[in-house]
């Protein structure tokens, strides 16, 4: 029988149990030592059973996974934490650790965040998706940092559409005298207000209300949000007009986070970034069916002619130089470089 020298069989034997129980120790020290019990309270402003819900779900169950149930997310709809201003200043005093609110409602912590709401931008989701998720929308995303708020990832909320109480949207003249709920941004109050609407800010938590009571007469949101949030039970016209497409973007507190470990973090950054690509997945699935479930609602639905929405864009072009002209020039033209190259 063939000797096998001692240091042979042994050898191989003992390296790989070593090996096993090294890597098993480690995995075990990092998971114990760096993973610590926590509750993240996710503030959002859309109901539960919505496409921003389902996607806060999902970032939820993934982030337990990888933290083997140790952070747990815990979502909290309906802005029941605050609306997007009231969550992300909750953010920066540190009193809640994580929310997803329209980029659009930035503006008052960086006013550079408007770009994103000058019309008729990105004509694709593909598009967005390019420019969002490359060096421009994380440079962006950056700046947010100095303000005591993290960028993760974006999310879609859409390509924005018109609904009104008052009588159907075929063309820019319809818009006169409207009174019409927009986000609280100049860029939005300025463009409906070029359209001859008469622009109203108000908080998206305060919007339902608005137009049962007939405080404002329309809005403009992405067919999801029309869907998920009623508004089919107080809008009659639905306006196809995909004047803006509409970023999310998730957010953590700079205090809270600072204070998390390096796999803590990894684990957060991970979970976003997989809600990021099921949440714009689902909101374009849901997309495709919301349309047929509003006319269902009793939604009478109009498509406006490329020749209309060519005159809605050159009537918001003094909007367009406004937020230029107030120091973000090379920005716009930066935006625009970067379109036209995911366009080609
Ligand atoms: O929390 C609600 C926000 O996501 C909101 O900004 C959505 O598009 C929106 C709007 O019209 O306010």
């Amino acid at each position: 029988m063939k000797k096998i020298p001692l240091w042979g069989r042994p050898a191989r034997w003992v390296q790989l149990t070593l090996v096993a129980a090294l890597a098993s120790s480690c995995l075990s020290t990092v998971s114990a030592a760096d993973f610590q019990p926590r509750i993240i309270r996710f503030g959002y402003g859309l109901a539960e059973d919505s496409n921003q819900g389902r996607a806060v779900k999902y970032f939820a169950q993934e982030l337990n996974k990888l933290s083997n149930g140790k952070l747990r997310a815990k979502g909290f709809a309906s802005a029941s934490l605050g609306n997007d201003n009231q969550m992300q200043n909750a953010l920066i005093g540190g009193a809640q650790e994580m929310t997803v609110v329209s980029t659009a409602t930035l503006v008052g912590i960086d006013d550079a965040f408007g770009i994103y709401d000058l019309p008729f931008l990105f004509r694709t989701e593909q598009e967005a998706d390019a420019v969002l998720d490359g060096n421009f929308g994380k440079k962006l995303m950056t700046q947010l940092e100095s303000k005591g708020l993290v960028g993760l990832v974006y999310w879609e909320n859409g390509f924005r559409n018109l609904t009104n109480s008052k009588h159907p949207i075929n063309k820019l003249e319809d818009l006169q005298g409207i009174k019409l709920r927009v986000m609280q941004n100049p860029v939005y109050i300025d463009m409906f207000n070029s359209f001859g609407a008469n622009a109203i800010p108000l908080a998206f938590s305060e919007l339902f209300t608005a137009l049962e009571s007939r405080t404002v007469d329309g809005q403009e949101n992405p067919v999801n949000t029309i869907q998920s949030s009623k508004f089919y039970e107080v809008q009659k016209y639905l306006s196809i007009t995909k004047h803006v497409y509409s970023p999310w973007i998730v957010l953590a507190s700079k205090k809270w986070w600072d204070g998390l470990s390096a796999a803590e973090k990894n684990a957060i950054q991970q979970a976003a970034v997989a809600s990021r690509d099921f949440e714009r997945a689902d909101s374009r699935d849901a997309g495709n069916k919301a349309l047929a479930t509003l006319k269902l609602k009793g939604m009478e639905v109009t498509t406006l002619s490329n020749k209309e929405l060519d005159r809605m864009q050159e009537r918001a072009r003094p909007a367009v130089v406004k937020f230029s002209a107030n120091g973000h020039a090379d920005l716009v033209k930066e935006l625009q470089a970067e379109i036209t190259k995911v366009r080609k």
